[in-house]
């Protein structure tokens, strides 16, 4: 198991990774951007996954950190394709966990790097939707904050926590995320399609926009258009991958 003392070094001496999975708009098949997801690159146990060492950062308190450097890494990327891709629109989400979401230094961490122009305004954060019912008040203002600096909220794992569909139109957010488990069961249960149906008619009502994840199979994708999803996320339209051209076609970097 990894240590504390483990992380820290891996904090210092830049062993940290962002994989990048596209997000995909289901009107035009067009990429709107990725979600980033953090890895570790180990030096002997190999490529660790967040399950791996993100719960031991929220215990330690590293994931402050942490979750700057992950918030500069993906201001960095932006300023990059926004200066190098002509009319770019494409957006990074990063993640967000409870203990980061509680801390001022997630505002302090966003504003010290963001760039200027519409670079500055392509960062969505992804918070879940636990998150959100268990400290809703400490969570909501953090929220609202982000917001007033142009940073959009997507709640993600959408219908997998305790909070009814009319909790979702309390919540200060931008985009849901439909956990996938219900995607998983689409074709197959007809709850499933029930609920992510529902999703979708109290997103639409509330003018926020639907992300459908974990679509692995074409006829979840073809369920999700004819529901009217938005947009799409899944091993079936992208993978994780280290190098953000094989996701986003991009200019090769100098
Ligand atoms: O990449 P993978 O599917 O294994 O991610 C598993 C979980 O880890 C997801 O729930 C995701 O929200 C979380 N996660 C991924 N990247 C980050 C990150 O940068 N910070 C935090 N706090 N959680 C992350
Ligand atoms: O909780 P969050 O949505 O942030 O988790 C994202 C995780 O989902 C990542 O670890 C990613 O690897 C995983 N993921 C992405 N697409 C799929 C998919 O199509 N199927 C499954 N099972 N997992 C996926
Ligand atoms: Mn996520
Ligand atoms: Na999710």
């Amino acid at each position: 198991l990894q240590t504390e003392d483990d992380l820290a070094v891996a904090v210092a001496q830049g062993q940290l990774r962002l994989h990048y999975q596209p997000i995909i708009d289901l009107r035009d098949g067009h990429v709107t951007g990725v979600e980033a997801l953090l890895r570790w690159e180990h030096p002997r146990r190999g490529l660790l996954q967040p399950a791996d060492f993100v719960p031991l950062a929220e215990r330690s308190g590293l994931i402050v950190e942490i979750g700057k450097w992950v918030i500069d890494e993906a201001w960095r990327t932006l300023e990059h394709w926004y200066a190098t891709i002509e009319d770019c629109h494409l957006t990074i989400a990063v993640n967000v966990s409870r203990r980061q979401l509680a801390n001022a230094e997630l505002l302090d961490a966003v504003a010290s790097s963001q760039p200027t122009g519409p670079a500055g305004s392509a960062l969505l954060v992804e918070v879940s939707e636990e998150l959100l019912v268990a400290d809703a008040n400490a969570g909501f203002s953090t929220l609202h904050a982000l917001r007033m600096m142009g940073v959009r909220v997507a709640v993600d794992d959408f219908g997998a926590g305790v909070s009814s569909l009319a909790h979702l139109q309390t919540m200060p957010i931008d985009h849901v995320k439909v956990d996938r488990h219900f995607v998983a069961g689409l074709g197959r249960h007809r709850q499933d399609e029930a609920v992510v149906a529902g999703i979708i008619g109290m997103a639409k009502n509330m003018g926020v926009g639907v992300v459908a994840e974990g679509v692995e199979s074409s006829d979840q994708l073809e369920a999700l258009k004819r529901l009217g999803c938005d947009s799409a996320q899944g091993f079936l339209l992208g993978r994780p991958s280290a190098d953000v051209r094989d996701v986003v076609d991009l200019p090769a970097l100098e």
